[in-house]
């Protein structure tokens, strides 16, 4: 294995041989190598859906090929903690274990959606799981780290996750949440899948060096990096860290080195660009998060054709059944603030919403010539 990983250096790796299956029970490894395939799954069909149906009006960063992090996590996160994605959500939305039929719907524009059709893929949240997404770049970082400290003021053993990636380390607000949160000792912990590209910018044209883990230590952020497409090693890095986040250790950041097989966005191909190689794609769909898992497995005799042809099954009725939800659902009829993002997590804003509906701030917009709203 390389001493310091990077996208540059990754492909010497070849073939991926370090996964190790010691101290992972079998039920366990069968366990993460079906969520990979379910996540796998599920973003393979949407995808196929996506066109030429056109019913899914809302833009969708596929997260094929990133399957190992969000599975790792689906393992490790409490339903109490706090998750905070990016525009690339459906992995993290999923490791949450938020309804995957509400994700359905919310992308078919439906009611029944997990914010009424009104979010789409991008902004999507589920409040009910405490899973919060935002398409604002390193906009959600900072408000998982408001979330971690009111965690920390009420000596709760909750924890804040924040999943992005290596783009959202180009912003200002992203080095804010690092400098506040190494300061303060906040139980959060970052997750950067890093794959490289920010759209089709390579992070070396944007940064300096292509080794977050190495500038965030100065402010007090432990960090780790990792092959990010072995998922017993995301498992252990992130149970290791979430152990020690609970008990005031914090906080932590993991770089997890992977890449995504599709376009930037959308199911078009963006391969017109020509901004990353033959060989870099070659390279890492040899190393495919599912393929190393389930090699392992096999060879341990923990998983044969039989098991994963039912889990096979059991994902493709579970999808099926999602399509179906989504598709015989009604679109929304009206505006319910109410079933808004954030609704569970502001009881303010919700209050404020009611009275804005009942009149009380009508002479403000009568001030300010607003007409109605
Ligand atoms: C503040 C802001 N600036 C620009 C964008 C446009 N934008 C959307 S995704 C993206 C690149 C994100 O790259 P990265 O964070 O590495 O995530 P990835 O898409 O690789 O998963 C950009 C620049 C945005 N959404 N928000
Ligand atoms: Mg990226």
């Amino acid at each position: 294995m390389i001493e310091l990983l990077s996208h540059h250096t990754i492909t010497q790796i070849g073939r991926y041989s370090d996964l190790s299956l010691v101290g992972i029970s079998p039920a366990l490894g069968s366990a993460l190598l079906r969520q990979m395939l379910r996540l796998r799954r599920m973003e393979e069909a949407l995808h196929a859906e996506y066109h030429p149906a056109d019913e899914m009006r809302c833009p969708i960063h596929f997260c094929i090929g990133q399957e190992a992090v969000p599975a790792a996590l689906s393992q490790v996160v409490l339903l109490d903690d706090h998750l905070f994605s990016h525009h690339r959500s459906h992995g993290y939305y999923f490791a949450k274990g938020a309804p995957l039929r509400e994700l359905f719907a919310e992308i078919y524009g439906r009611e029944t959606g997990a914010n009424g059709g009104k979010a789409g893929s991008q902004d999507i949240s589920h409040c009910e799981s405490h899973f919060f997404s935002g398409a604002i770049l390193a906009g959600a970082i900072t408000i998982g780290v408001g979330a971690a400290f009111g965690f920390q003021r009420r000596k709760s053993r909750q924890i804040s996750i924040s999943g992005f990636g290596e783009g959202a380390t180009d912003e200002g607000a992203f080095w804010e949440a690092i400098a506040f949160s190494g300061k303060q000792k906040l139980p959060i912990l970052f997750v950067i899948e890093n794959n490289r590209y920010a759209t089709f910018s390579d992070q070396l044209k944007r940064q300096q060096t292509d080794n977050i883990c190495e500038r965030v230590r100065p402010f007090g952020v432990r960090a780790t990096q990792i092959f990010g497409n072995d998922v017993i090693l995301a498992y252990n890095t992130i149970s290791q860290e979430v152990e020690r986040l609970r008990n005031g250790d914090g906080p932590a950041l993991i770089e997890a080195y992977t890449y995504r097989w599709n376009s930037h966005v959308g199911p078009e191909d963006d391969s017109i660009n020509r901004y990353r190689s033959a060989d870099e794609i070659a390279f890492w769909k040899e190393n495919c998060p599912i393929l190393i898992l389930e090699e392992k497995l096999r060879a341990m005799g923990w998983v044969d054709d039989e098991i994963v042809g039912r889990m096979e099954a059991e994902i493709a009725k579970e999808i099926a059944d999602n399509f179906r939800f989504a598709k015989e659902s009604p679109f929304p009829t009206s505006i319910d603030w109410n079933r808004s993002n954030f609704e569970l997590a502001s009881p303010l804003a919700d209050q404020l919403l009611r009275e804005a509906e009942q009149g009380k701030y009508n002479q403000y917009q009568e001030e300010a010539k607003l007409g109605p709203y």
